[in-house]
């Protein structure tokens, strides 16, 4: 029977007397002291929608960049997890939803403040698709998320309501899965509302950042950073995994 957990501490002891590198982390760790995720962990892809990339409705900077970087460490990873921001017409998110409201403003919503966006990845539309250089065919699940109509929901696990689950964490703990790595768009929103839902729940975490790009509305890129450290999210790079 193969046992997963054994040859990991195994691998690791080998590290540790090879230079005390990396012990520990990720709970798989080879020789050369690079991350290789193990059969208990899964990549989540956030978001790598046409609306977030160039050209799409709410585009964030380099966006596409990190289409190729996630590809990449797709080959890592035995479990996969993709989403996909969803809203319905009319979203209570998009700013054309009100009177007198611009783009990037906020609101009080019931649940607190919501940041107005520009109408993006509306159900069913090209614009909502995932990217199309994006190759993920050993993906297991796509999580939608942002589909009732008057609750955003940056966050795969929880949506802004902070009651309703999208039911991302019953589905990784019946499957065993203790670690994820988080990618995708865009770092300081869903990305990072992902990363400390996670941490609740209690999961170890992991943001790879260069699979990442942000939107940076006032500063909300190195606040996202801060709260997600406070949290215990970790923060690497696809250059620290050990990738064929
Ligand atoms: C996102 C703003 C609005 C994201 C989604 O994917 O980060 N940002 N909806
Ligand atoms: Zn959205």
């Amino acid at each position: 029977m193969y046992r997963p957990q054994r040859r990991t501490l195994l691998k690791s002891a080998t590290v540790g007397l090879m230079g005390g590198l990396g012990l520990g982390l990720a709970g798989s760790v080879l020789a050369a002291g690079k991350i290789k995720p193990a059969s208990n962990s899964a990549l989540i892809v956030v978001d790598v929608q046409n609306c977030f990339i160039e050209g799409g409705t709410l585009p964030v900077n380099k966006g596409a960049e990190v289409v190729p970087i996630i590809n990449k460490l797709a080959g890592a990873f035995e479990n996969i997890v993709v989403t996909q921001d969803w809203h319905t017409q009319g979203h209570a998110s998009f700013a054309s939803s009100y009177a007198g409201k611009k783009v990037f403003e906020t609101t009080k919503l019931s649940y607190g403040t919501q940041v107005l966006w520009p109408d993006h990845c509306v159900q069913g539309t090209d614009d909502a698709a995932l990217h199309k250089d994006l190759k993920l065919p050993t993906a297991q699940i796509i999580v939608r998320k942002g589909y009732h109509k008057a609750v955003d929901s940056y966050s795969a696990f929880e949506e802004a309501d902070h009651k309703t689950a999208t039911g991302l964490a019953g589905y990784l703990k019946q499957r065993g899965i203790k670690t994820v790595f988080v990618t995708g768009l865009a770092t300081d929103f869903c990305v990072a509302w992902t990363a400390m839902d996670a941490r609740r729940l209690g999961f170890e975490v992991y943001v790879i950042e260069d699979a990442t790009r942000g939107i940076d509305l006032n500063g909300s890129l190195a606040a996202a950073w801060k709260q997600m450290t406070a949290k215990g999210v970790k923060r690497v790079q696809s250059a620290d995994f050990e990738l064929a």
